[in-house]
């Protein structure tokens, strides 16, 4: 065939000046692929068109459906790689399904990429904020009933999973579920972008996402990055100012998405309406759902568990209501889980999981005829051990209710840390002073935010290069004689005063490992946090409805840190680092209150003296979930 082949092209007379650009379509040959992928305008309810890319597995009859609603260009996700194989071509999270023969769909939502319709970020829920005919739950609905009408190779079951905002976009969909939805796994979906997802935490802004707004919302497809102003992200942030200043400056205050959020600094009813785990509440229980998220998720730490939470107390019989928390980074589920930053774990724990919990799970819901799957109701990865513990609840531990009550580990003075509450006459507090002109980095500079690696591992960062900082306040208990396990939130309870009249404070957990660790050296004196969080202080009383801060005085601050499960070894020691400032991940609280921070005036910022107090009658603590 070659030879008779290259014959004819030698045969052919071929001018040189034939155009070779020619203006007939290229046919390209058949290579064998294993799948037939189709490309599809689906019609939602107002008329509305959303591109939808079908992959179908050749000679696939019967087949379940997977389906992931994208902000992120659906051809580009149905496309990996442009291979023959339909392995090759999807995300390497879906090679399970592939051997399992799903057929695969990705479909963009409305207003990006090929899709119709206007896009709306996080477009909320038909209601209050959405006056239209239309949501993400719709246009769910909407997209399955066409497809079980119209693939004829499925057997007409649907299940969704996606990550990040693929998987909020399962979420939505979860909350009015079409009957042929059977089955679903939001991983790390975004469900309160003021509490934690994304956007801020505890009021706190999120610097960092500048760059998402610009390409996200320029226009239909990807748009332009920012132009990078420094080599160093922490001195341009610094000189430009407030996180208003840089918009201006970038321009990104011509975004819509950008006014929105200045227009709502606090937790007002713009993201009260939004924040998904409420709505999940008031749910039925009608799908089985399997929430997931990374220990050490740096974008989305807050939607999972807290919306497992919320329909947790209803699932009593166990079926429809599933956490999984893995050692991970932000959506690492779907790619290698074997390390993370200077942590090795026990194997692929993201392929051990798509592999052995998350396709059994969707088999049993999916496949005709598949096995029950021994699913436990919350399975989550031990960080301090290196293994997967399988459970019947979440939190293991906390205040009240839980099998464990949670412990208060005290900070004392002179930097002590200890579960013995202080006694009295032993001082009063320790002090610093945070200055917004010399803020605290959230890693070390040059800061990059376009590095992603440090981007993707910061939340395990070696804590040591601010340990010692005159702004940082360390806390570290003795070498711990035995091995100390925690398994929930833990809850800060800080008594803390500034001379400022509003005020940031961090609070992290870290593991602190032996000074000498023989066969990983550079573990050494690793200071490991195990969960951190910031809190924007004038939200101290009403998340709602900020207040200044009365200066000098002696105030309760209360706010959960992220979950952990996590094994403090034995020798290692237990440190809790307490500062004013993540910057520039966190915009600077300019600490004098100011009715919008995202605005704060250059002469706002000003110099303030932080008290933690450790006293009998004002004690500090940190809520730890011990079982
Ligand atoms: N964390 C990203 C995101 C989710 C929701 C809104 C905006 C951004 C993501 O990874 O999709």
């Amino acid at each position: 065939v070659a030879l008779s082949l290259s014959s004819a092209v030698l045969a052919a007379d071929t001018p040189p000046m034939t155009p070779d650009i020619s203006g007939k379509p290229f046919v390209a040959p058949d290579v064998g692929r294993d799948y037939d992928k189709r490309v599809v305008m689906v019609p939602m309810r107002d008329g509305t068109r959303l591109y939808t890319v079908i992959v179908v597995p050749k000679g696939a009859h019967n087949a379940p459906i997977l389906l992931t609603r994208t902000p992120y260009d659906a051809a580009g996700r149905a496309s990996r790689s442009d291979s023959p194989r339909m392995r090759d071509l999807l995300p390497q999270g879906d090679e399970v399904f592939v051997d399992g023969g799903y057929i695969r769909v990705f479909q963009d939502i409305r207003g990006k990429y090929g899709s119709e319709g206007d896009y709306v970020m996080t477009r909320p829920l038909r209601g209050p904020l959405n006056g239209t005919k239309v949501d993400h739950s719709t246009d769910a609905w909407d997209t399955i009933d066409w497809l079980v009408k119209h693939v004829p190779e499925t057997n007409g079951k649907v299940g969704m999973l996606g990550s990040s905002y693929e998987g909020f976009t399962v979420v939505m969909a979860l909350t009015d579920p079409h009957p042929a939805l059977k089955v679903a796994a939001p991983q790390s979906p975004m469900v309160d972008g003021w509490m934690g997802d994304d956007w801020l935490n505890y009021g706190a802004f999120r610097q960092v996402n500048f760059n998402y707004f610009a390409m996200q919302t320029e226009k239909r497809g990807k748009g332009t990055p920012l132009p990078s102003l420094g080599y160093d992200d922490y001195s341009t942030f610094l000189r430009i100012g407030s996180a208003g200043d840089y918009a201006r400056f970038t321009g990104v205050d011509q975004l819509t998405w950008w006014k929105k959020l200045v227009q709502h600094p606090a937790y007002d009813a713009f993201w009260q309406g939004q924040a998904l785990d409420a709505v999940m509440a008031k749910t039925p229980l009608k799908v089985p759902t399997m929430w997931l998220q990374g220990l050490w998720d740096q974008e989305d730490m807050w939607g999972a568990n807290h919306a497992y939470q919320a329909m947790e107390g209803r699932d009593t019989g166990n079926t429809h209501n599933y956490l999984v928390m893995g050692p991970w980074r932000h959506s690492q589920v779907n790619y290698d889980g074997s390390q993370l930053g200077a942590l090795k774990f026990d194997g692929d724990t993201a392929l051990q999981f798509r592999r052995d919990v998350l396709k059994p799970f969707f088999d049993q819901y999916l496949v005709d005829g598949a096995p029950k799957a021994d699913t436990p109701p919350v399975l989550v990865y031990n960080t301090g051990e290196n293994h997967w513990d399988r459970l019947q609840g979440w939190p293991r531990s906390c205040e009240k209710a839980c099998a464990a009550s949670s412990k208060q580990l005290y900070l004392r003075a002179g930097g002590k840390l200890a579960f013995q509450a202080p006694a009295a006459g032993e001082g009063d507090f320790e002090e610093y002073v945070s200055d917004p002109s010399k803020p605290v980095p959230f890693v070390p500079r040059p800061v990059r935010f376009g590095d992603r690696d440090m981007w993707t591992t910061w939340l395990v960062k070696d804590q040591r290069f601010v340990d010692g900082r005159p702004d940082v306040l360390t806390f570290i208990t003795e070498p711990l004689s035995a091995p100390l396990r925690i398994g929930g939130a833990p809850v800060v309870n800080l008594q803390a005063s500034t001379s400022g009249t509003d005020s940031d404070w961090v609070v992290k957990l870290i593991d602190m490992y032996p000074d000498q660790e023989a066969s990983t050296p550079e573990m050494g004196g690793y200071e490991l946090p195990v969960s951190l969080a910031i809190f924007r202080g004038r939200y101290r009383e009403s998340f709602s409805d900020p207040k200044a801060l009365a200066a000098n005085q002696v105030l309760p601050y209360r706010f959960d840190l992220p979950n952990a499960n996590h094994t403090f070894q034995k020798g290692h020691r237990v440190m809790v680092q307490v500062q004013s400032s993540l910057f520039p991940l966190y915009d600077r609280n300019p600490q004098t209150y100011v009715p919008n921070i995202y605005l704060a005036k250059p002469g706002d910022y000003q110099k303030a003296t932080q008290r933690v107090w450790h006293s009998a009658a004002q004690a500090s603590y940190i809520e730890l979930p011990v079982y």
